[in-house]
């Protein structure tokens, strides 16, 4: 790591309330319960907010007013839809560099990617989906497609604005009311976007946000009067709320892990490539569903490659997520920090060797340096297993077939990277993957027109796009 001026973004542009209570029917109201949960900041352990934890009865009452705003939104034409939530669009820009502190605070990402990669992504998606709401007739779905009703809607810690917009968006536009619960460690934007909300004058009931952990998620699924449920976390939860729905007759879509491929051969462009390698797992700490955690990287040209790459880890710089020329920040808790370091630890005792570049972590807070394990065989969990961290697997292969054998050697099916400058070959592979997405010379490329989603245990259902639309309608 070389040394550099620091130029920490000012985090006096937020303003915190020292506690939140629950936003329900469009009003700030105190939990039923005595529950309330500390949020922090990852990279320094300092109390942010205390935030209420929503018992079943305060997930009943969210529930029973997104109900009652049903009538209303669904009732609601189309371009009316569409005028609040190009309000919302915009005033997510206006406040796009408090809404990014405020991100990087309470999850740990460096604000260069939550303003200039989280914001615009969120304010697109609302922007986009406005653009739908009065379209809905046109989306290939028949002349008069259907709003389901209540969306339940449980999000993870890793984006948590942008999967918030993800989320709400297209519900909205289709004519949906939602009730909401971000994760626990990262509750507040969510509740920044509540004040939106309000700023927007959206009826009461048609967004609510639960704030809570699992038991607040699991009552908010199961509730007898949420239609729709829209998950996006562990595979092992989303297995739990499939079976818990089944049989109720609610629409469901699961976007879950993913244990991406990113495949470079020898004819790649290698500065590129690199460029990718570092972009597909460093990126926000590698908590990425679609990261690529596992390179593939053809013989002939694994040396040089490595060799590259370790020069380019050697220049990033990790450390605070407020400070403009971090390229790394904190992991954004103790539990997914004992997560990446169990599977991490892993690695050497089943013979893959272990690599970091010299690098200082901070005394405070929740830290994992960058690391590769090369001679990964298919058989390591760290091949295997999401890692969910800032953790490259690199194996090695000599032909595309046995490439594309390997990419797809995973319960997985969210996402793979294909390196190379043969179109032919990118087409090719491209067809043969099991994933979602596959990105040709770049990764973690998001647009709200592409639909996301995953084959396999990452899930069912899509989000982004045309395709989106239809997790929210009768068709
Ligand atoms: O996930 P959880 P965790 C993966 C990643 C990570 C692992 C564990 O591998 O290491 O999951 O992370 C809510 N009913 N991903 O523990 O528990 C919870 O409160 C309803 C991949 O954070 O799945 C939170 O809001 N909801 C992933 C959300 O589910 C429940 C992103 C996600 O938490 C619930 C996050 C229940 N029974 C983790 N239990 C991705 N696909 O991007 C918990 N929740």
């Amino acid at each position: 790591m070389f040394e550099y001026a620091p130029a920490p973004e000012s985090r006096d542009i937020v303003d915190l309330k020292p506690s939140y209570g629950l936003f329900i029917n469009g009003e700030w109201v105190e939990p039923l319960g005595e529950g309330r949960e500390k949020t922090v900041n990852p990279a320094s352990e300092e109390v942010l907010a205390e935030v209420a934890v929503a018992s079943e009865a305060d997930v009943d009452r969210a529930v029973q007013a997104a109900r009652k705003a049903f009538t209303v939104w669904s009732a609601m034409p189309g371009s009316e839809r569409a005028k609040y939530l190009f309000r919302i669009a915009r005033i997510i820009q206006e406040r796009s560099r408090e809404l990014a502190v405020l991100e990087s605070l309470d999850n740990g990402k460096p604000i260069r990617e939550s303003r200039d990669v989280d914001l615009p992504l969120v304010a697109a998606h609302f922007f986009y989906y406005a653009g739908w709401a009065d379209k809905l007739g046109y989306a290939g779905y028949g002349a008069d497609p259907r709003p389901l009703g209540v969306a339940g809607q449980v999000i993870p810690w890793n984006f948590p604005l942008l999967m918030l917009a993800w989320k709400i968006a297209p519900a909205l536009a289709c004519g949906n009311t939602v009730v909401l619960k971000p994760a626990e460690t990262t509750p507040l934007t969510a509740l920044a976007f509540a004040e939106i909300c309000r700023q927007v004058d959206l009826p009461p009931g048609v967004v609510n946000i639960v704030t809570g952990a699992g038991e607040t998620g699991a009552a908010l699924v199961n509730h007898p009067d949420v239609n729709k449920v829209a998950f996006t976390g562990s595979t092992e939860v989303g297995r739990q709320i499939a079976r818990s729905v089944a049989g109720s007759g609610k629409k469901v879509t699961l976007e879950l892990g993913g244990k991406a491929a990113n495949i470079v051969f020898e004819d790649a462009a290698l500065d590129q490539a690199v460029e990718g390698i570092v972009n597909g797992i460093f990126f926000n700490q590698g908590h990425v569903c679609c990261a690529g955690s596992r390179l593939l990287v053809q013989e002939s040209i694994a040396t040089e490659l490595l060799e590259a790459l370790k020069r380019r880890l050697g220049t990033l710089r990790l450390g605070d997520p407020l400070d403009k020329n971090t390229d790394i920040g904190a992991i954004n808790s103790a539990a997914q920090l004992a997560r990446i370091r169990e599977l991490s630890d892993a690695g050497e005792p089943e013979g893959a060797e272990r690599w970091s570049p010299a690098c200082l972590l901070p005394d405070k807070g929740f830290w994992f340096p960058p690391t590769i394990f090369t001679g990964v065989a298919q058989s390591h969990r760290i091949a295997r297993e999401e890692v969910f961290g800032p953790v490259l697997s690199v194996l090695t292969f000599r032909t595309p077939a046995e490439a594309v054998e390997k990419a797809n050697n995973t319960p997985f099916g969210l996402s793979a990277g294909v390196w190379t400058e043969k179109g032919s070959r990118i087409l090719w592979v491209a067809s043969k993957l099991r994933a979602g997405v596959v990105w040709a010379n770049t990764f973690n490329k998001f647009d709200p027109t592409s639909p996301f989603g995953g084959y396999k245990e990452s899930g069912y259902g899509r989000e982004g796009g045309r395709h989106g639309l239809e997790a929210y309608l009768d068709v």
